[in-house]
């Protein structure tokens, strides 16, 4: 109670400015740092895409199951339900979400909500309307209400101008999708917001990031299908050539940064918009590794419009920045990453599967 109070308090000290900004600034950092033993209210957007519900895994662990909420505007299944709160959320209304935050007290933000690289391509409007318009929405409203906002970036942020190995924190960026200019777009507002309003605002620009969960319309997916593919059927057609270098991370790795990243004190942060990374390999190389445990892989190599895509983006990320301002770190390569996968998906599909087919021969 007490400390709901503080929380009001300072909300609506600042907006009658009878506190020094300073003092504004420390009482708020308490409450979102937890010292006031209070731990953030969280609230996940586009919360069943490929990092939603492991995100929430995570977060939960650190934060209590019921201090993060999961949203979409997905029904979810059985097992989401049950693994705590999940709420309907539409990010393109703005009354809805205003709702939300008020009614569930939310400190934090973390807005997942995006059309992918290759599917955003099949459908610009839609794109513009969820990657752009939704991205307007979310900084408005933690503005507003003095949120923490999250807003991941990515490879895709850069364009054939940039320079592709390394790829540097500040750089040409001129993307060729309309992703990427909605994510350049998010990480230009999100600052000016930081620097108009003080919104604390942080973006980090991922890699492609490989988990079993099956991501969806992007063009690193490659990189997760192969372990499906091949630990069924020992065969993979590929779309994009066997050289194509793109940087990557594993889930686990990607997931841990954001909460670090999240935590870092402000003064730690020189910059609103970090790269980072964990490796960079080509779809030949990962082939490879992989033969280890398909030992008759054969993978065949049918370059489509992802290429194009794919050849623009930077081929080896430079996150030297996060490294050195919030000591990042990663901890897979891709011998980590490849073992991990491999186990993950024949442990959670293929015999999840193989024992529903057996159960329902029986029947
Ligand atoms: C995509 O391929 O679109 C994403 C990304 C790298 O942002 N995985």
């Amino acid at each position: 109670m007490f400390r709901k109070c503080l929380t009001s308090l300072v909300q609506n000290t600042v907006s009658v400015g009878t506190l020094t900004p300073k003092a504004t600034e420390f009482l708020r950092r308490s409450v979102h740092n937890g010292s006031l033993g209070r731990p953030p209210k969280i609230l996940i957007t586009g919360g069943l895409g490929q990092l939603g519900i492991e995100c929430a895994k995570l977060l939960r662990s650190q934060y209590g199951k019921n201090n993060v909420i999961l949203s979409d505007i997905i029904k979810p299944n059985d097992a989401i339900c049950e693994s705590g709160p999940y709420i309907f959320a539409d990010i393109l209304d703005f009354k809805g979400l205003q709702k939300i935050i008020v009614d569930h007290q939310v400190d934090w933000l973390i807005h997942f909500s995006a059309l992918l690289s290759a599917v955003g391509e099949q459908n610009v409007p839609l794109a513009v309307k969820v990657n752009i318009e939704g991205v307007h929405n979310v900084i408005e409203l933690a503005k507003q209400y003095k949120l923490r906002i999250f807003v991941p970036s990515t490879i895709g942020a850069f364009g054939p101008d940039s320079p592709r190995n390394p790829t540097p924190n500040v750089t040409i960026q001129r993307p060729h999708t309309i992703y990427g200019v909605a994510k350049v777009h998010a990480e230009l507002i999100g600052e000016y917001y930081y620097h108009k309003f003080g919104l604390d605002f942080r973006c980090l620009r991922f890699p492609g990031v490989i988990s079993s969960d099956p991501p969806g319309g992007g063009t690193t997916d490659y990189a997760v299908a192969i372990f499906h593919e091949a630990l069924r059927t020992g065969k993979y057609t590929c779309y994009l050539r066997p050289d194509t270098r793109l940087p990557m991370m594993y889930i686990e790795d990607c997931l841990r940064s954001l909460l670090e990243f999240m935590r870092a004190p402000s003064e730690q942060l020189k910059r609103r918009v970090y790269n980072v990374t964990a490796m960079s390999f080509t779809p030949e190389e990962l082939a490879y590794k992989l033969s280890k445990y398909v030992p008759n892989l054969h993978v065949t190599y049918q370059p489509d419009s992802r290429q194009q895509i794919a050849d623009s983006w930077p081929e080896v990320f430079d996150d030297s920045e996060a490294r050195r301002d919030w000591n990042w770190q990663h901890k897979y390569d891709l011998d980590g990453l490849v073992d991990y996968m491999v186990k993950d998906v024949q442990e959670n599909y293929i015999n999840v599967e193989n024992g529903q087919r057996r159960a329902s021969a029986k029947i």
